[in-house]
């Protein structure tokens, strides 16, 4: 298969090969290639008519749904760049991400508007929102003067379709940093289109396959491994509004799907399902189905996003007779390495990089390559790379060296023939079920509280999430008698200001916080402490 210059270009060049394929399965709904293209056009000329501009940016604050990739499309076929948003972001990452990407025109869902609104007056560059009550049906409302119009997207009359062209930028996708303040990562068409090339290639992924997909569409995994994935190959997706195990589990038996992407914490909840039925004596998953891929023809399991450890690999293939395949990815590289489809899957390790790509280790002082085996930084090179974070050349000029290399901020080493093992990271990140939480940001809101005089965030290991957030405190003199059910007062101020999945799922007050002679809380010993606890 030939790479196509844009996502937008492979949707069309697949519908026009099978419109009437079936593209999209959500719920009860079913949609052809031909009508989702058809959708997208209509919000194409919808956009249009609004007057969005070649380049200007439209956030997607939206659950999964077929909205959702009928707007992706046709926001990408109007010109403009598609804002991702987490539907669960609250106001201090709504704030700071709806006004640094300039964002003009916001969609979302009546839920998710309600959450806009608690930030109405600080978001002065938003022109609209568009709130969609059902998948064709809306509001239009100027959000400088609140008055509101009907938005019905069969109503406009499509124009022919504008490609993209492949070095336009496709996609602002927010990283968090280490300073706090996440970053927009810079994803141009021909990024997303050689990624999904690649991917698409190394997995064996043809027209015949059916993904189940119940990632989140507002990051990468979801989108641009799942979606895009799908639409270059002419495939289909049954799209599920979140993960749940019982309903995955139920539809793996059902034997319609021929793959399952995921985080690490879906497989460990599948693996108790599977344990909660045996032992429930309901109908498991027989070891004849296992073998027989008839009536369960599931060929690609896939995990990334996070670290899946040995035992999950290994009682996975026990129960479900498939040995996972790992990959490794970014936000700002989308996937890098992956375990071979046809060969050795690895247990432990991130396997080589996708075709076309390049991964090496180098000293994490010196930047220089290192012999195999050596622990360093994992760098990426390659088409898939963005283009660097949105308004911000001092961080771009961090990552990047002279000569294109991207440094990802992991740790790991290669093996002499050529599985790449992630080892740790250099920064401070916590991943909570494939969710990034960057301690600085918890602890900037934390220390906004007068109960507390000082913070530090880390994580713990975790059987369900991989990891949990905590929080060690020390309280300021006055805060026993001023705020005696501090703890809950702190969980609830991170709910209301930050995405729900970044509280803290434990608090521990100290009387202070171990510090090296510089003065910076070394949070090691901290974690050695708490995990003996
Ligand atoms: C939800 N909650 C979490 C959480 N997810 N808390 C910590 N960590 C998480 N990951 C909280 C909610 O805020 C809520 O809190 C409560 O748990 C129940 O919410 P839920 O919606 O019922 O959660 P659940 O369905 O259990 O979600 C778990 C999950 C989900 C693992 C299915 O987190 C998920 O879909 N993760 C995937 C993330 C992902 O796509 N990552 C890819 C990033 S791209 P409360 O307080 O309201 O009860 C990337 C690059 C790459 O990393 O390589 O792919
Ligand atoms: P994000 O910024 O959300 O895109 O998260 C990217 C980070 O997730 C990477 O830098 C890694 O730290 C981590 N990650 C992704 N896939 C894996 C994996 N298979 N194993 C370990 N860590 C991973």
């Amino acid at each position: 298969m030939q790479q196509p210059l844009s996502i937008v270009q492979a949707f069309h060049t697949s519908c026009e090969r099978t419109p009437e394929k079936i593209c999209l399965i959500f719920a009860t709904q079913k949609m052809s290639y031909a009508e989702l293209a058809q959708a997208a056009t209509c919000w194409a000329a919808g956009l249009r008519t609004w007057g969005l501009q070649r380049g200007a940016r439209v956030a997607l604050f939206l659950e999964n749904s077929p909205t959702f990739l009928a707007a992706y499309l046709g926001i990408h076929m109007a010109g403009g760049v598609v804002v991702l948003v987490n539907t669960q972001y609250r106001q201090v990452e709504l704030r700071h991400i709806l006004n640094d990407a300039g964002v003009c025109l916001c969609i979302t869902d009546p839920l998710r508007y309600a959450e806009l609104q608690n930030v109405a007056e600080v978001l002065p560059k938003l022109l609209a929102v568009i709130t969609m009550t059902d998948w064709n049906t809306g509001t239009l409302e100027s959000w400088t003067d609140r008055r509101a119009i009907p938005w019905e997207v069969t109503s406009f009359t499509p124009a022919p379709i504008q490609f993209p062209q492949a070095d336009d930028l496709a996609i602002i996708a927010y990283t968090s940093g280490t300073t706090g303040r996440s970053k927009g990562a810079m994803l141009l068409h021909r990024n997303l289109a050689a990624n999904s090339h690649a991917v698409t290639t190394a997995w064996r992924w043809t027209a015949a396959d059916r993904l189940l997909l119940t990632l989140p569409l507002f990051h990468v995994h979801g989108l641009c491994v799942g979606i895009h994935g799908t639409w270059l190959t002419g495939s289909t997706v049954d799209l599920r509004r979140r993960f749940d195990a019982v309903d995955v589990y139920d539809t793996l038996l059902q034997g319609n799907v021929t793959m399952f992407f995921g985080v690490p914490t879906m497989y460990t909840r599948l693996i108790a399902e599977a344990r909660r039925r045996t032992s429930a004596d309901q109908f498991v998953i027989s070891s004849e189905q296992l073998t027989s891929g008839v009536l369960y023809p599931v060929r690609l399991f896939v995990s990334g996003s996070a670290p899946l450890d040995i035992q999950t690999f290994e009682e996975f293939e026990q129960l479900f007779g498939q040995r996972i395949l790992e990959r490794y990815g970014m936000t700002e590289t989308l996937m890098n390495t992956t375990n071979p489809y046809e060969g050795e899957r690895r247990p432990g390790t991130v396997g080589m990089p996708f075709p076309g790509q390049e991964a090496r280790i180098v000293d994490v002082q010196t930047r220089q390559p290192v012999a195999d085996g050596t622990l360093g930084e994992i760098q990426i090179r390659g088409p898939n790379v963005c283009q660097g974070y949105w308004q911000r050349p001092d961080a771009t000029a961090e990552v990047f060296s002279a000569d294109g290399w991207f440094s990802t901020g992991d740790l790991g080493w290669r093996s002499a023939d050529g599985y790449y093992t992630i080892a740790g990271r250099a920064r401070e990140l916590i991943i909570s079920g494939g969710y990034n939480v960057y301690p600085r940001e918890i602890e900037e809101v934390l220390l906004t509280h007068p109960g507390v005089a000082e913070a530090a965030v880390l994580g713990l290991p975790d059987p369900d999430l991989g990891e949990r957030v905590v929080a060690v405190i020390v309280p300021t003199p006055t805060a026993s008698t001023a705020h005696p059910r501090l703890v809950d007062e702190l969980v609830a101020l991170c709910r209301v200001q930050l995405a729900a999945y970044k509280k803290p799922r434990q608090v521990f007050l100290v009387d202070s916080l171990p510090r090296n002679a510089l003065g910076k809380v070394q949070k090691h010993l901290l974690k050695e402490q708490l995990c003996e606890v």
